[in-house]
């Protein structure tokens, strides 16, 4: 028996998320993070695994861990969010697996840039996108017959220093859910693109149009030519709270309420708390780390000043000024799920306290 904290939404294969008391921590335990398998993890024997560094390169390179290992290492901490994550708060029944707020976590990365890889290849001029190849692969609905779990970047993104092909987690080396021996980080984007059990890296001179970014995890656009199809990229500002939880009855008093916010690439700039359904709006106080790419922990002070029923929002403010919507965006379909959702409580003195029944 494998002892994890994670809630198992499926599994097997495992998909699980995050729980909320690790969203307390800036920093996810390894077993608590949260796993989005979309077929059975492969277990590899790192003693025969290789990667794969070809296309269009000028020399193909064939790479063992120890190889990856003697390369000078980047560490950085990037949040990781599944773009389907809240995805059972959508109106509808949306398809595609049922996460609730935990489909996120921050975590430490420990690897090697693959600019580094690439630049030992040596970029072929035309280069256009880099693809990522895992090494699983199985049946999807939509597809015919076995696809491979491939994504691709572009290649300027390809190059940030920052996208690594990592070997550790939190200080240790990979788990087998999270990608061992070798996976993608791309930081600020959302997880889809940080490829586990990375097998071969290729550099393609075309736009590459797999599965998982063609069929899956694209998002529509409006834009004055119309409704484009986009592949699911960075991430968007999010928070969410975590004390007091959806449907608790409170004493009167002072209390803090405590959560934690994204923004992708960027840093929180803010964090923002109502307590009156969205008609007022107070600052909360950051607390711990403030990154770019990273998680953010806030917490404010809240004194009710009725007794009844209250709903509290949160929204993320980045750096740049983005906002956290209020609504979802009906073109995002089952992926982009940002918006700021209504957490119910009440407030009665003890001994009146009843639990309230949401439908959520
Ligand atoms: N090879 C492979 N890589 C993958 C996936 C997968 O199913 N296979 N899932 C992706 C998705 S959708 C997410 S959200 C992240 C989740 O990473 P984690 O399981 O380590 O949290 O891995 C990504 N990388
Ligand atoms: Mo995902």
């Amino acid at each position: 028996m494998k002892i994890t904290g994670r809630r198992v939404i499926t599994s097997s294969p495992e998909n699980s998320e995050t729980p909320v008391e690790s969203f307390r921590t800036w920093v996810t335990p390894t077993n608590d993070f949260y796993v989005r398998n979309h077929f059975d993890s492969p277990s590899l024997d790192v003693a025969n695994w290789t990667l794969d560094i070809a296309g269009f390169v000028e020399r193909s390179l064939r790479l063992n861990r120890k190889n990856l290992d003697s390369m000078s290492q980047t560490d950085l901490f990037a949040t990781l969010e599944c773009a389907g994550n809240g995805r059972s708060f959508l109106e509808g029944d949306v398809p595609g697996v049922q996460w609730g707020i935990g489909a996120v976590g921050n975590a430490e990365w420990s690897g090697v840039p693959v600019r580094d890889l690439l630049e030992l290849a040596g970029i072929r001029e035309g280069a256009l996108e880099v693809v990522f190849e895992g090494s699983d692969s199985g049946t999807e609905g939509g597809a015919d017959g076995d696809v491979r779990f491939a994504r691709s970047l572009p290649l300027d993104m390809a190059l940030h220093p920052d996208t690594l092909v990592a070997l550790r987690m939190n200080g240790q080396v990979l788990t087998q859910e999270h990608g061992y021996p070798a996976r993608l980080v791309v930081p600020g984007w959302y997880g889809v693109a940080s490829v586990k059990w990375l097998r071969a890296i290729q550099v393609v001179n075309e736009p590459f149009r797999g599965f998982f970014q063609s069929v899956k995890y694209t998002v529509k656009r409006k834009s004055a030519r119309g409704v484009r199809e986009e592949v699911v990229g960075m991430m968007l500002p999010k928070s969410e709270i975590t004390r007091p939880r959806h449907g608790e009855c409170l004493a009167p008093g002072a209390r803090l309420v405590e959560g934690v916010a994204w923004a992708g690439a960027e840093v929180v700039a803010a964090v923002e708390l109502s307590c009156d359904g969205g008609e007022s709006w107070r600052r909360a106080e950051l607390v711990g780390p403030q990154k770019r790419y990273t998680w953010t922990n806030w917490r404010i002070e809240w004194e009710p000043t009725r007794h009844g029923e209250y709903q509290l929002l949160a929204r993320a403010i980045s750096d740049s000024g983005e906002i956290q919507p209020g609504r979802h965006n009906p073109l995002h379909g089952g992926y982009h799920i940002n918006f700021s959702r209504p957490l119910a409580v009440s407030v009665a003195d003890s001994g009146d306290k009843k639990p309230l029944v949401f439908s959520i």
